[in-house]
Order: C-alpha cells, then sequence, then structure tokens
C-alpha cells in the first residue's frame, strides 16, 4: 500500500509587523519548530499553501528567513516534497521568479496560473507528483494558487462558448469561472492518477462559512458575493490544502477540506485560538489520519481586561501594576500587550500613566485602545455619530450612496465596488 505523510501549512506571512512591531525572531523560531516536527514525524512533503510573505514585495530579513528555510528543509531531508503557492498578499511573479532554481532542488513553485506555448490555461503544469519514502509516487498535487478576478474572465468566455448549459441561470460568473478551473485542473490530476495514488488539491481562497478572524485576512474575490462554495472541489479528492483564513478549520463538513490556519497570531485578536499546522496521512489514495500540531507561542499576548473587554482606567493600571512577567527573557521574546479602557470622562494622562506602570518591565505595549463611552450625537442634529474607522470599505460605499439615492446600489454596482477596492488593497 502506497502511503504518504503531508504537512499543510499556510498563511505564514514573513515580513508582517504587528502595531510596528517586526515578527522575524517569532517566524525565526517557528520555522526551526516546522523542521524539527518534519524530522520528527518523517513528513513526504510538504504544502505551503499561499501567503508566505505578508506583501508583494517582501523586505530582506524576510526573504532571508523563507530561501535558509527551503536550503536547510532540503538538506537535511532531501527527498522531502515541498509545494508552495502564491497567496493574495504575495507578488505572484516574484514569488515565481527563482523556480528554476527551485525546481532542481524539489521545491515546486506555483504563482500564476501556467500557459502552454499559446498562452492557452495549460492545467496539467499545475499537477505534481509528490513522493513515498521509496521514492515512488504516491500522491498527485494540484496545486492551484490564488485566482485573482484578472485570471478568470478568459476562462469566462470559455464557459459562455463551452459549457453554457451547465451554468445555472443567475450563477455568479466569477464562481462559475473558478469552478471551471478547478474542473479542467482537477481532471488533469484525474488523468495523471495511477491506482492507489491520491489525488490532493490545493487553494488559497475565501469559502463560503469560514470562520473570519477580524481585520488580518483580507477578504477576495470581492467580498462576501464572491465566498466560494465548497462544491468546487471535486469529492473524489483525497484532500484539499487550503490557505487565506488565519483559523484552522473544516469548510463545509468536509473533514477533508481543511484550512490549516496560520502559523503565528497575526492580529491580536488572533490570540484567544491555537495556531497549527495539519499532518495528513494517505494510503491506497485516501485519507487515512490526521492530526493537528500546536505551534508554541512564542511570544505571548497579553490583553487587559481581555476577551474584548473594556475596563476602567484605574482597573487597567492595577491590573497591569499586577502583570506577572519574566524578567529573564530576552527583549525579542517580550510578550506584547494591549490594554482595552472606557473613558467616562476625559483624562489626557492615561497613556503617560500606563506608561509609567510599564516602564522598566519586560513587556511591549501595542495597543491602547480607548472607549469614549458618550452617546456619541453631534450637536447640529441627532444622527448617532460612527467613526469612519469603524466602518469596512462597502458600508462607507453603501452609506456614500444612500446619502445620494434611495434604497441600495445594486448587486453590479457593489461587485464592481468590491473589485475595485480588492485591487486597491492588492497593491497597500
Ligand atoms: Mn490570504
Amino acid at each position: 500500500m502506497r502511503s504518504l505523510r503531508l504537512l499543510h501549512t499556510a498563511d505564514w506571512h514573513l515580513g508582517q509587523t504587528l502595531h510596528g512591531v517586526a515578527r522575524d525572531p517569532e517566524h525565526a523560531r517557528f520555522l526551526d519548530w516546522l523542521l524539527d516536527r518534519i524530522g520528527e514525524h518523517e513528513v513526504d512533503a510538504l504544502v505551503i499553501a499561499g501567503d508566505v510573505f505578508d506583501g508583494q514585495n517582501p523586505p530582506i530579513p524576510a526573504l532571508a528567513l523563507f530561501y535558509r528555510f527551503l536550503a536547510r528543509a532540503k538538506r537535511r531531508f532531501p527527498r522531502l516534497d515541498i509545494v508552495v503557492l502564491a497567496g493574495n498578499h504575495d507578488s505572484a511573479s516574484r514569488l515565481e521568479a527563482p523556480s528554476p532554481l527551485m525546481t532542481e532542488m524539489g521545491v515546486r513553485v506555483t504563482g500564476t496560473l501556467p500557459g502552454g506555448p499559446d498562452g492557452a490555461f495549460d492545467p496539467a503544469a499545475l499537477v505534481i507528483p509528490l513522493h513515498d519514502r521509496d521514492g515512488t509516487v504516491a500522491a498527485r498535487c494540484v496545486a492551484m494558487p490564488y485566482l485573482r478576478p484578472a485570471d478568470l474572465p478568459a476562462i469566462e468566455n470559455e464557459v459562455k462558448e463551452g459549457a453554457k448549459e451547465e451554468v445555472e441561470e443567475g450563477a455568479d460568473p466569477l464562481i462559475e469561472g473558478v469552478r471551471h478551473l478547478y474542473d479542467r485542473a482537477c481532471a488533469a490530476g484525474q488523468a495523471a492518477l495511477r491506482p492507489g495514488e491520491a489525488l490532493l488539491l490545493t487553494g488559497h481562497c475565501y469559502m463560503r462559512g469560514g470562520a473570519l478572524s477580524d481585520l488580518s485576512e483580507r477578504k477576495i474575490l470581492g467580498g462576501n458575493l464572491h465566498a466560494l462554495p465548497v462544491d468546487i472541489f471535486p469529492e473524489d479528492a483525497a484532500y484539499v490544502a487550503l490557505g487565506h483564513l488565519h483559523r484552522a478549520q473544516a469548510v463545509g463538513g468536509r473533514e477533508a477540506v481543511r484550512y490549516s490556519g496560520s502559523p503565528l497570531p497575526l492580529a491580536i485578536d488572533e490570540e484567544p485560538y491555537p495556531h497549527q499546522v495539519m499532518l495528513a496521512d494517505f494510503a491506497g489514495g485516501r485519507l487515512v489520519a490526521r492530526e493537528a500540531l500546536r505551534v508554541p507561542r512564542f511570544v505571548a499576548i497579553h490583553r487587559v481586561p481581555g476577551n474584548g473587554r473594556f475596563a476602567t482606567p484605574d482597573e487597567a493600571l492595577d491590573a497591569l501594576r499586577r502583570l506577572e512577567l519574566d524578567p529573564g527573557l530576552p527583549r525579542e521574546a517580550w510578550p506584547f500587550l494591549e490594554v482595552s479602557v472606557d473613558l467616562p470622562e476625559p483624562r489626557p494622562a492615561l497613556r503617560d500613566e500606563v506608561e509609567a506602570v510599564l516602564a522598566g518591565r519586560p513587556v511591549r505595549l501595542l495597543r491602547l485602545a480607548v472607549r469614549l463611552t458618550g452617546s456619541g450625537e453631534s450637536l447640529a442634529d441627532s444622527a448617532p455619530a460612527v467613526e469612519l474607522a469603524a466602518l469596512a470599505p462597502e458600508d462607507v460605499f453603501r452609506r456614500l450612496y444612500r446619502r445620494s439615492h434611495a434604497g441600495d446600489p445594486d448587486p453590479a454596482l457593489l461587485a464592481a465596488f468590491d473589485e475595485l477596492l480588492t485591487s486597491v488593497q492588492e497593491t497597500l
């Protein structure tokens, strides 16, 4: 029986800063930890399902971390297959540029959709063989990267010409475009599959019904309108390795369709849930076991008072005085701190008071959140004031629209706005 052990991870966001603090030391610790787990669990293949880097133009320390990781992984585990996909944060072409070198090393990188000599989508080029400990192919991985709206129109035309009858009345053309691409890619995977081999898929996308962690993921393919239904992945896929959502979860009730989650909390709000990578075992072409490996928290996050609550200034200062901190930690391991305070009356020196309590102590204040407790009403009229920063861009658009027109913008206009927003956010 051909068996294979896969380690699925995603959303590393190398180069990220959290409220101005670089995460490189945490990422370095994570990558050391990951190498040890690959050895300990005798992993055959590693899939990194997108958002390797936090930005389109990663800082040099982030690039160095990534390439050093790949070199160390291949030196320690020469037969390890590594598959790397671009996510919406990555520059697809930048990630892919060194792929001739990487392919020689047994590292396969997919940034953009591969085209044949005529420029048409070549799904067979997405199919990557994964090998067991004897060097025999035990799985075929359809390495689908993040799909940008611009990847889809060409396909949309094909949908119109080739498979018009399959597109339901009122179906979303973007979703149908993605579905069509997956259909073709999976067919190419199936064609390559030999008996006993497992079919694996990847994706970097926002699935319908996924649990979001507030702000650190950008909704993609045009916001909620284009959350993808889980049935775009055929049931005969043994496993679907997803990236984009930072909270580990199965999708749509299918245990074999999973977000691995990010290895580090990428926003303070992501502190409460476990961060992990996923081990998956395949035998005879099927998923037979899986195990989540919890990533140690290299830097603790303290939230005062915690759980999304707000304290009075005096309660907060008290809690800060009582905070137990380890004086033996190196500076790069000092905990992050968020303090949330309700202000019933002005207290202009609050920040100075907080900083005075923390002075000389081994902790890093990332955020002092202040909530005003007044009604928010302006003097001139009685409409409750809303902080612009508290609104999602789409809400601002809706409000602006309603100021000039009756009713809500129609779905086509909202979709156009979402597409513009996505393209702007991608360049941030
Ligand atoms: Mn993403």
